[in-house]
């Protein structure tokens, strides 16, 4: 694999301030796979200098041309895509058609609908005796997880840049070749100097950096709630902006009109997909106590025939606990029909893909979010109580209602308190906002809403 040992910044890769490297391992075989440079405060700030010094010059460029180097930028990507996919195979451990499909494809989607949305977008209007304008707000510190490694940085520095922001991304030290590559395509795609930079390095070393830097106008953070909650409180000491999309519980409700073996089976890939590492997937799902028991077995059977080609996590400390969410599953009375503790290899971070019945709504594989191959299925009496428990959860990000007619799913859904709801399966749209209601996270990411975040607001009276 290809790997920099430089920090991507002011339009050139240079050397890191520190020595330190950062060993990119690959969870099928646990190989280290590349070393790319651990960044210090010192280039967090070298990074937040450029992109400082690249704004004012950006953010007055026409929204044509910003979206004509969008346009670019999704060429490049396209032209590269193989490569993206063997990257992320490499170094997430998903298998490779699932990186062609998904890793790869998502984030070409969403590039492609912010260079049409920075073309279109009513950066400025007239309300009254008022124009109303749209201005960008600034320099943005992006930081970024492993899970979905490229879509989660193209979501926010796409949008950023047809914004007229410029950005410095501290990508997850998990997948940072990914993140290089797209530097690499973002300099091919002609984007001036300085208005993207890429530092990578640990955590809480050059994420907190970036976090805490008083030049840093927004930071928009994708990762844990724990440390999403010190990146907000930062933000708001600061009087600073803050995008937070954290984690998920989300409530995968079957009414009992739905055709039952379907909305099982698409609910199981769900969460087995990317070895469960996806915040939005369906972790609980609602099954009606009269169908529970034919759920369970449909369930299990489809679990079951997933094996561990479902690939691993993305590593050792990840598959340590999510094994420790089963284990604890099994501890608090929950009856295992699928999977286990057990990894299915014996090299690798691999777990089975593993599906709880006799779920409780209290237990802690109800209430906290595993990110693993793990499917809990709770019972409900009636529809009011299913809505309890789709509802009682610190999380609301995401969700699922399946049901005879839509019209009736449909109800259902306006119903729950979560920020995405699929209807009988639904369908990826990039121009769909994203993100949380509750400790789920703030703001929303793709089409004009994840845009939206990083413009200010300015009127003029007349
Ligand atoms: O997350 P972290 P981890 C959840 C999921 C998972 C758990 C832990 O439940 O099991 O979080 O994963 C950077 N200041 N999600 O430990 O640490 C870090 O370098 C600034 C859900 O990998 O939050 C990386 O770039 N930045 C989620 C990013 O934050 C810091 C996706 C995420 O890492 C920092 C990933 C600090 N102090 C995990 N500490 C989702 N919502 O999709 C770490 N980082």
């Amino acid at each position: 694999m290809k790997a920099h040992d430089g920090m991507y910044i002011d339009g050139e890769w240079r050397p890191a301030a520190g020595r330190d490297a950062i060993e990119v391992v690959n969870p099928v075989d646990e190989q280290v796979i590349g070393r790319v440079p651990a960044g210090t405060a010192e280039d967090v700030d070298t990074a937040v200098r450029a992109a400082r010094a690249a704004l004012p010059a950006w953010a007055a460029t026409a929204p044509a041309e910003r979206a004509a180097r969008l346009a670019a930028l999704r060429d490049v990507l396209v032209a590269c895509k193989d490569e993206i996919a063997e990257t992320v195979t490499a170094e997430l451990g998903s298998p490779l058609k699932f990186s062609e499909n998904v890793h790869a494809a998502v984030p070409l989607a969403v590039a492609a609908s912010y260079a049409e949305l920075a073309a279109t977008y009513a950066f400025e209007e007239q309300v009254g005796n008022s124009i109303v304008r749209q201005e960008p707000i600034g320099v943005v510190g992006a930081i970024t997880p492993w899970n979905y490694p490229l879509h989660q940085i193209v979501a926010k520095v796409a949008p950023a840049l047809a914004a007229g922001c410029t950005v410095v991304l501290k990508p997850a030290e998990d997948t940072p070749l990914v993140a290089q590559l797209f530097a690499e395509a973002v300099h091919e795609a002609g984007v001036p100097a300085g208005v993207f930079n890429l530092v990578t390095g640990l955590g809480p070393v050059a994420g907190q950096a970036l976090a805490e830097h008083p030049d840093v106008d927004l930071v928009s953070f994708t990762g844990s709630t724990a440390v999403g909650r010190q990146i907000g409180a930062t933000a708001g000491a600061a009087i600073k902006k803050v995008a937070l999309e954290l984690g998920g519980k989300s409530a995968n409700v079957i009414l009992p009109s739905a055709d039952l073996a379907k909305a099982v089976n698409v609910g199981v890939a769900n969460v087995m997909s990317n070895s469960g590492q996806t915040c939005s997937a369906w972790t609980r799902m609602l099954v009606h106590r009269e169908q529970y028991e034919e759920a369970v077995e449909l369930a299990a059977t489809a679990a079951a025939k997933y094996g561990d080609r479902i690939g691993p996590v993305v590593n050792a400390k990840q598959q340590a606990r999510v094994r420790g969410y089963i284990e604890k599953g099994v501890a608090e009375g929950a009856r295992l029909v699928a999977g286990g503790p057990e990894s299915p290899r014996e090299q690798g971070c691999f777990v089975a893909p593993t599906v709880f019945a006799d779920v409780t709504p209290d237990m802690t594989i109800a209430q906290e979010e595993i990110f693993g191959p793990v499917l809990s299925i709770l019972r409900y009496e009636d529809e009011e109580d299913a809505l309890r428990i789709a509802n009682g959860s610190v999380y609301g990000l995401a969700g699922a209602v399946w049901a005879g007619e839509e019209a009736e799913a449909v109800a259902f859904a306006r119903r729950m308190d979560t920020g995405q709801v699929d209807i009988n399966g639904g369908r990826f749209n990039p121009l769909a906002p994203f993100g949380g209601y509750k400790q789920s996270g703030v703001g929303r990411e793709l089409g004009s809403h994840g845009l939206a975040e990083y413009l200010q607001t300015k009127s003029l009276q007349f």
